[in-house]
């Protein structure tokens, strides 16, 4: 079985990439250990500025994520200060700021070390709503796709239409064939 060294300190990403994972000969092993996250306009941006510092601190095959909410009616705010948001406004202060109903996208870029850096990217859209369902982590509550919040889906059913799901079919199809 491939093995792959997850660095992350968020549980709950660990767990939707490794069941995704399940479907491929791979195992996802979990660093929980920080990293600098750059303050750019990017998430490309953030993960190649990651990709750089965990590559001499950990062994590869490594991958790390940085994910996003981007409302379009704010420019894409919060993007990569998503993270920033959540900790000071939280999911009801995001709620206020931007409306009910506002269209939002989360994207999520998987950054992979191997032989060299790759990105993989992923995107879902939706809408912000108040907060419905217990499920996930972060804004999943206030992130409605197809009548349902993420908060309100299950992990298989959230990977079956997520943003970081995407990102990880494309890393993972590219990984079993090359790692
Ligand atoms: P890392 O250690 O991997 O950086 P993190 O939790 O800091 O973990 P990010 O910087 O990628 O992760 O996440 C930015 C914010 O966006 C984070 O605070 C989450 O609340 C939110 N977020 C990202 N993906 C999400 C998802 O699938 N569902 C809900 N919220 C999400």
């Amino acid at each position: 079985m491939k093995e792959i060294n997850f660095i992350t300190q968020n549980n709950a990403k660990v767990a939707e990439l490794r069941a995704k994972a399940k479907q491929f000969e791979l195992t996802i092993n979990h660093i929980s250990a920080p990293y600098p996250e750059l303050q750019a306009d990017t998430l490309e941006d953030v993960v190649r500025y990651g990709l750089a510092y965990c590559q001499k601190k950990f062994p590869a095959p490594f991958i790390i994520e940085d994910s996003g909410l981007f409302v379009d009616t704010l420019h894409g705010f919060p993007g990569p200060f998503s993270s920033y948001v959540h900790r000071t406004v939280g999911n009801r202060g995001l709620v206020k700021l931007v409306g009910e109903g506002v269209p939002a996208r989360f994207e999520s870029i998987i950054g992979s070390c191997y032989h060299d850096f790759r990105l993989f990217r992923g995107q879902v859209e939706g809408r912000i709503v108040r907060s419905r369902g217990r499920s996930g982590f972060g804004f999943d509550p206030i992130f409605e796709h197809e009548g349902r919040t993420f908060g309100e889906m299950m992990i298989d059913e959230k990977n079956a239409i997520s943003h970081r799901s995407e990102a990880a079919e494309l890393f993972l199809k590219w990984a079993s064939t090359v790692i």
